[in-house]
């Protein structure tokens, strides 16, 4: 449509062949139009031509004809996810699953997605007073989230992970109902994430009696009784150093419980009914102690069993980019009553159990997020015509959507991986080497597929041309709520720090669970023609990388912070790789399988040993950088 804007038909007739022609690419087959099936093109063209003849004022009221994307239902369309599930599910555990997502898939397309549209179109609205002036701070969401609500129960969109039917493999199909989910909740997918790690914290605690009951409202099945938790982690001082940035205070009760006092400044979906949080427990003399060891991690109602907050003001919501249908608030806790969940100077460590799901459910938003614009992609590519031709016979075309979906079937099966090996954790039949692997894989997967689905959803909105920037075409939403993900639940560098987190803690453990595993996929594969180029290349990287931990552990820290998130995209490309390599390794792969595994390791596997061998990690560097940054800055003084 672009190009019949810049034609716009003010030419005269004689005027007009020369127009035309500067329009069209050099074959003039057809014209820039949109046409639901290719044998329409012709009839398009006509239609055109003889619009191009008409009288300007009809012209100029004529409506664009585009055909909008369409999906259908989104497991059965899903290829990677359906023959994921026959490789990996027992046959039994497979066929129950398999009727489970199918029926789901048809409930999202007709009754979940509307619902989510209607989320989108009316956010959360705050009213701080009523009437009559007197100060309710209600958040206002609409029948369509309660209604999210109640389907995450009756879908068991939590209770799925809990109740282990399916042994291991109950995760997986809670994780798999998520991810189809996902772009359809109209923002529901985050309550439901935090919804999870909180359940996740309580069971890892034993289930202690007095949150017995909160456990069981926030994994039922029963929308009356199901209960969505929140998790309040970031203050005025900042989101990623909570250890330094927490103000909050817990004084103890005479009763054993707490109050809290304290101003925390992102909460997200603050209309939850229970929420995990921190805070420093003042001695007799009311002092705290500062840093990670002096926080705590409560568990409080948001309201009393009258409905009125728990001495809790909103004091606004969040003007964000994105996520707008999901209500973020600040909140002044003024005493609000809580309760001790963790050991006093143990609030961190408790709720990484919280951290490490959320974490997951963000990988799963950003597999979701990137399946979804595909889908609407290769969908559009089939009924928009330009240049004389359907977009999905234009090579160049196709190739960027195929680079896409390469990046995303990688994502798609570190996700999965992740969730197999929580299942094994949580059944207590996972190996040391699972163990350790979860515990990597989780930040590098949420770092790696959040900057993945930024870079795809992106790519695949300019698939749609001037359509794909049109707010109503729905579109920008998923931009904008996809923007997120590689911020919340930790940004790219915090969660890069933590994968050397979880190296330092495993005294480098991690890092033989992680070469292990990845040699194990490609074996597998080893007997495989046509996937040895690409076994080769992963293999090399995996000893480029082995000769990086080496080089780079003898270096010190200010190496190893230099090149941590070189580090962790390594570790994803060469998992996501070796995942791959092991999918298109089955007997019954299929010709895509092994054209994505090779694609996947054609790109640079290992661009942390690169980078190494630039000298981008030496100590002179990180003084480079500072330079570079603020060369003409008037904060840099003579200095630089
Ligand atoms: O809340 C937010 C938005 C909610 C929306 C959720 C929706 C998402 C779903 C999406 C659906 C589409 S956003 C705010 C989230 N905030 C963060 O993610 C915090 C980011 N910062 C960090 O992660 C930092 O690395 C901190 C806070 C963990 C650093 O804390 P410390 O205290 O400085 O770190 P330490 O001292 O290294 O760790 C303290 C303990 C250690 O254990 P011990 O004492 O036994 O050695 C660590 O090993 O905590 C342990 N630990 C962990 N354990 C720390 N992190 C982890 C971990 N990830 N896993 C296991």
């Amino acid at each position: 449509w672009r190009s019949s804007a810049t034609c716009k038909p003010w030419q005269s007739g004689r005027f007009l062949p020369r127009v035309w022609e500067r329009c069209q690419p050099p074959s003039r087959k057809g014209i820039n139009t949109t046409a639901g099936q290719g044998q329409q093109v012709g009839m398009r063209e006509k239609q055109v031509l003889e619009d191009l003849e008409m009288p300007l004022a009809r012209r100029e009221t004529e409506t664009l004809f585009q055909e909008q994307p369409q999906t259908g239902n989104q497991y059965l369309e899903d290829a990677l996810l359906r023959s994921y599930l026959k490789t990996h599910l027992p046959p039994k555990v497979l066929e129950e699953v398999n009727r489970d997502l199918e029926r789901f898939g048809n409930r999202l397309l007709t009754k979940i997605k509307p619902l989510g549209w209607e989320c989108e179109l009316n956010p959360p609205v705050f009213r701080q007073y009523d009437a009559w002036g007197r100060r309710v701070d209600h958040i206002v969401t609409c029948s369509a989230w309660g209604r999210m609500k109640e389907i995450a129960a009756e879908e068991g969109l939590i209770a799925e992970a809990y109740e282990r039917r399916y042994s291991n493999w109950s995760r997986l199909h809670q994780a798999v109902k998520l991810y189809l989910f996902s772009s359809s909740s109209g923002g529901f997918n985050c309550p439901l994430a935090m919804t999870d790690g909180a359940a996740k914290v309580i069971e890892s605690l034993g289930i202690p009696r007095s949150l017995k009951n909160a456990f069981d409202h926030l994994t039922s099945r029963d929308p009356k009784k199901f209960w969505t938790s929140g998790q309040w982690m970031t203050e005025r001082r900042g989101g990623s150093d909570v250890a330094n940035g927490t103000e909050t205070v817990a004084r103890k009760q005479p009763d054993g419980t707490y109050r809290l006092y304290g101003f925390k400044w992102f909460t997200s979906a603050a209309d939850s009914d229970v929420t995990l949080t921190l805070a420093r427990v003042a001695d007799a003399e009311g002092k705290v102690k500062q840093g990670s060891s002096g926080l705590s991690l409560f568990f409080l109602k948001v309201r009393d069993e009258e409905g009125k907050l728990n001495s809790i003001q909103v004091q606004r919501l969040k003007d964000k980019l994105g996520t707008r249908q999901m209500a973020t608030a600040e909140l002044w806790l003024d005493g609000a009553k809580a309760e001790l969940i963790s050991a006093e100077g143990r609030g961190v460590a408790s709720i990484s159990n919280m951290l490490n799901i959320t974490r997951i459910h963000n990988v799963i938003g950003a597999v979701a997020s990137m399946r979804r614009m595909i889908s609407l992609s290769r969908d559009y590519a089939r009924r928009r015509v330009a240049f004389g031709k359907l977009l999905k016979d234009h090579p160049l075309h196709m190739q960027t959507i195929a680079r896409m979906e390469v990046q995303t079937r990688g994502a798609f099966l570190l996700l999965m991986e992740i969730v197999r090996l929580l299942g094994l954790v949580e059944t207590n039949v996972a190996s040391e080497q699972d163990q350790l692997l979860l515990r990597l894989l989780i930040p590098v997967a949420k770092l790696y597929t959040g900057k993945q689905a930024s870079a795809v959803v992106v790519e695949a909105m300019e698939s749609f041309g001037g359509q794909g920037y049109m707010e109503d075409t729905g579109l920008p939403v998923i931009v904008r709520d996809t923007l997120v993900l590689s911020i919340w639940e930790g940004t790219t560098n915090i969660l890069s720090l933590d994968v050397l987190r979880s190296l330092t803690k495993s005294q480098g453990q991690v890092m033989a669970a992680f070469f292990s595993a990845a040699q194990q996929k490609l074996e597998l594969a080893s007997s495989t023609a046509k996937l040895e180029p690409a076994v080769k290349q992963t293999r090399d990287a995996i000893s480029s990388l082995a000769q990086f931990t080496q080089v780079a552990g003898s270096k010190g820290a200010v190496t190893m912070e230099l090149a941590a998130r070189d580090f962790s995209y390594t570790l994803a490309r060469i998992y996501a790789g070796a995942l791959l390599i092991e999918h298109a390794a089955r007997p019954d792969a299929s010709s895509t399988d092994i054209a994505a595994a090779r694609r996947w390791c054609n790109q640079e596997l290992c661009p942390v040993a690169t980078e190494l061998e630039n000298s981008s990690y030496e100590a002179e560097e990180a003084v480079v950088d500072g330079a570079l940054v603020y060369e003409g800055s008037p904060a840099c003084g003579s200095r630089l």
